[in-house]
């Protein structure tokens, strides 16, 4: 633990207030205007939340695996809008650099980061390179002092606001695959770099995802995480811990969609009783109930791995895939539970089915955590 139990549920306790009295009551004017107030990123910059994960030396809260697990099961109690505004910073964005930057590079930039000043983005993805990530062509050409970057990024999270991306870039295009490509720690305003517009998008509106295209970007070579060619292996290891992340959120949405479908089943009433009293209802809540206590326990028990430094990458990707499959089940249930209230936009039910759709593709799809899981299986006996 990186905390003292107390201080702990302290924190836990605050971002549970703070979800319900402040973020709850602006679900539907943020997914309306597909943005958070500025008002309310300033509270998170506040709170330390863009810090959660980053060492205290550098300003951040510290947080072990199991207790930024917890955190985030609160967070994944309201729209997923609003953990995007501080996520990059606290996963994928950051996490190359916390991981395997040198002290003058986290010296350099994890402060401003852990402050919320800079804005983190992970630019991995290409037009030709989603599930098959090692096929990355944008292309890192070493020039003197620097390495020049062209190509493009599609679906970058928070690239919009991000003032600073880790780049994964291939830097010896005589290797086709993972052993070519190099991870780059590169400022948005770097001459030549250029942000598209945010796109439109089926959910999740508030958090947006931006093409990111490099023209003769120069990037200087202290920018470099880690050694020439280990690139993709940054990258699966910031995904590794990554996954957890958002299976903790996929468990926090579930369990406030469960509270909404109790709440509702116990006040709406048919057939002379409420609907909570019919065997088929209670069902689809025992369900429901049931899948989010097993995905919690995968969490947890994979994040207590983690803060152990054992090996995570089949628990995170078996818990990735479990969770996000099973957030979108029980949204399910809930749209059927709701019924004809579930279909409309006012009671929110809709609007986090429709969020919670895109648990099951990004930071790997259910088919890639199928390959994932698979493959760890098979090497046991091989
Ligand atoms: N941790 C450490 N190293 C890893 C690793 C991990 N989790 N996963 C792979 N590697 C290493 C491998 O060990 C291998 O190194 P060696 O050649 O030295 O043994 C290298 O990286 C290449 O790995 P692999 O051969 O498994 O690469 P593949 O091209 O087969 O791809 C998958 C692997 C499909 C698993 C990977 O491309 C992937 O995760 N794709 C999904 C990407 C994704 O999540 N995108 C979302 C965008 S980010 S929001």
């Amino acid at each position: 633990m990186a905390l003292d139990p107390e201080t702990r549920d302290q924190l836990i306790a605050a971002i549970r207030r703070f979800v319900a009295e402040r973020l709850r009551p602006l679900e539907a004017q943020v997914a309306e205007d597909d943005a958070v107030p500025e008002a309310i990123v300033a509270e998170m910059r506040d709170m330390g939340l863009f810090g959660l994960s980053i060492d205290p030396a550098y300003g951040g809260l510290g947080l072990s695996m199991e207790e930024e697990c917890l955190v985030a099961v609160e967070l994944g109690r309201t729209s997923p809008a609003f953990r995007s505004v501080f996520g990059t910073n606290v996963g994928i964005g950051s996490q190359g650099l916390a991981m395997f930057g040198t002290e003058e590079q986290k010296a350099r930039f994890l402060p401003r980061i852990a402050s919320g000043e800079l804005v983190t983005s992970f630019a991995l993805t290409e037009p030709e390179a989603g599930s098959d990530s090692a096929a990355v062509q944008t292309r890192a050409s070493r020039d003197g002092d620097a390495y020049v970057l062209n190509g493009s990024k599609r679906y970058i999270t928070n690239a919009d606001k991000a003032g600073l991306f880790t780049v994964m870039a291939r830097t010896d295009p005589a290797r086709p695959g993972a052993k070519g490509v190099s991870a780059f720690l590169v400022p948005s305003d770097s001459p030549g770099l250029s942000v598209g517009r945010p796109e439109q998008k089926m959910g999740q509106h508030g958090a947006h995802v931006c093409d990111v295209v490099f023209e003769d970007v120069r990037v200087p070579v202290e920018n470099r995480i880690g050694a020439e060619g280990e690139g993709f292996k940054v990258a699966m290891q910031v995904l590794d811990r990554g996954r957890l992340h958002i299976s903790a959120v996929c468990v926090g949405v579930a369990e406030r969609l469960i509270e909404d479908c109790c709440r509702y089943a116990l006040e709406r009433r048919q057939f002379g009783k409420p609907i909570a009293e019919f065997q088929l209802v209670q069902g689809m809540i025992a369900d429901s109930r049931t899948e989010t206590m097993a995905a919690r326990a995968m969490v947890m028990e994979t994040a207590r791995l983690r803060d152990a430094d054992a090996p995570t990458t089949l628990e995170a990707a078996a818990t990735k895939y479990f969770a996000s499959e099973m957030v979108g089940r029980v949204a399910d249930r809930a749209v059927q539970i709701f019924g004809g209230a579930g279909y409309i936009a006012d009671y929110g039910i809709e609007r986090l089915y429709r969020d919670v759709r895109l648990f099951r593709i990004y930071e790997g799809s259910s088919q890639i955590q199928q390959l994932i899981i698979a493959r760890e299986t098979l090497k046991d006996f091989a």
